[in-house]
């Protein structure tokens, strides 16, 4: 049987970590593509003669012509700018939502029964755009920020109970910037949630609000220290993850930034949910009851990325 395609648009930091961690778990083959000339060609060598070390087979081939990309599997969406110290993700908007338009309309014309992960920023309304640009069903674009946030989140609590990170499960929903929604309730370490830990006197609730806080700001942190980019390892392994999940048809349990008309008392749009992909795309999502308290931090959530979407209507027509 043929190894299945990844096409990797965007050959940048999280690009090339994509490559990297796609050929060393020998997801398939994979096609990194970038307008840099040389950037993918490069990489991609790069990559492939650390196969016989890494004892991997996955092809590599990096390319500046959409063509290459035919008949993916997946496609992972990196194209485009990351934001700098003192920028947030919603400054990313204008220049990101032309590179959506040129990536949606590459996909559609080549690989459009691929399952289409988005990562570039700002995510909730990128993924949006790049599904109106491509016309791909809305199960098979979904962007990638719920695994990412959630998995800071876990970081933060396994460091703060000092227990494996492999016991921790924490849930962020919501949208990907500042008003994201860590769900302390349905956080569990060893499947006990977070409010029995806290009254166990396992820690302090001020200190579950401080990893909530930082979970919140954990992309600015990494671009505070790095001045120069944004995060790039742990959002390639979020996104592998989820190609994975769909590669292998796992009906994996992940947060996404998934098509929501309906559950969740949402009609018509993307935003951060509980979700199932498996061999379908995003095979359900999760509508989940949420407390008063939580619902509000919801919905503030919802209207940002709402604020995004129309923003985006507001700069091309052709998406209003
Ligand atoms: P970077 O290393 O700059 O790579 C981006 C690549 O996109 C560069 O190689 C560019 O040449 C390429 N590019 C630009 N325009 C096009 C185009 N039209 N077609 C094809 N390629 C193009 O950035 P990065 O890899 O660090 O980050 C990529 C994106 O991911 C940014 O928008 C970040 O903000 C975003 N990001 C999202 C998360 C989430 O959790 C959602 C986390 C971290 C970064």
């Amino acid at each position: 049987m043929a190894r299945p395609k990844i096409a990797l648009i965007g050959a940048g930091q999280i690009g090339g970590t994509l490559a990297h961690l796609a050929a060393i778990k020998e997801l398939g083959d994979i096609v990194l593509f970038d307008i840099s000339e040389g950037t993918p060609q490069g990489k991609a060598l790069d990559i492939a003669e650390s196969g016989p070390v890494e004892k991997f087979d996955a092809k590599l081939k990096g390319t500046n012509d959409y063509a290459d990309i035919a008949g993916a599997d997946v496609c992972i969406v990196t194209a485009g700018v990351p934001r700098k110290p003192g920028m947030s993700r919603d400054d990313l908007l204008g220049i990101n939502l032309k590179v959506m338009k040129a990536v949606g309309e590459g996909i559609r014309d080549n690989a459009p029964d691929a399952f289409v992960i988005c990562i570039t920023n700002p995510l909730d309304a990128m993924v949006w755009a790049l599904r109106e640009f491509s016309g791909l069903p809305h199960e098979k674009v979904v962007g990638m920020a719920g695994v990412l946030d959630s998995a800071r989140f876990r970081h933060f609590l396994a460091e703060e109970f000092d227990v494996s990170m492999r016991d921790v499960s924490a849930f962020v929903l919501g949208g990907h910037g500042d008003t994201m929604v860590p769900l302390v309730r349905y956080s569990t370490v060893g499947g006990i949630p977070l409010p029995d830990l806290v009254e166990m006197g396992w820690t302090s609730q001020e200190n579950m609000d401080a990893i909530v806080q930082r979970t919140r700001d954990g992309g600015a942190e990494i671009v505070g220290l790095l001045k120069t980019g944004s995060a790039f390892y742990a959002p390639a392994a979020s996104a592998i993850e989820m190609a994975e999940a769909f590669l292998k048809d796992q009906k994996r349990l992940l947060p996404c930034a998934a098509w929501v008309d309906g559950a969740l008392g949402l009609t018509g749009m993307y935003v951060g949910v509980p979700t199932v992909i498996g061999a379908g795309g995003i095979e359900r999502v999760v509508d989940i009851k949420l407390t008063r308290d939580e619902q509000a931090m919801f919905d503030k959530s919802v209207e940002a990325v709402k604020g995004l979407v129309e923003a985006c209507k507001a700069i091309d027509s052709s998406l209003a």
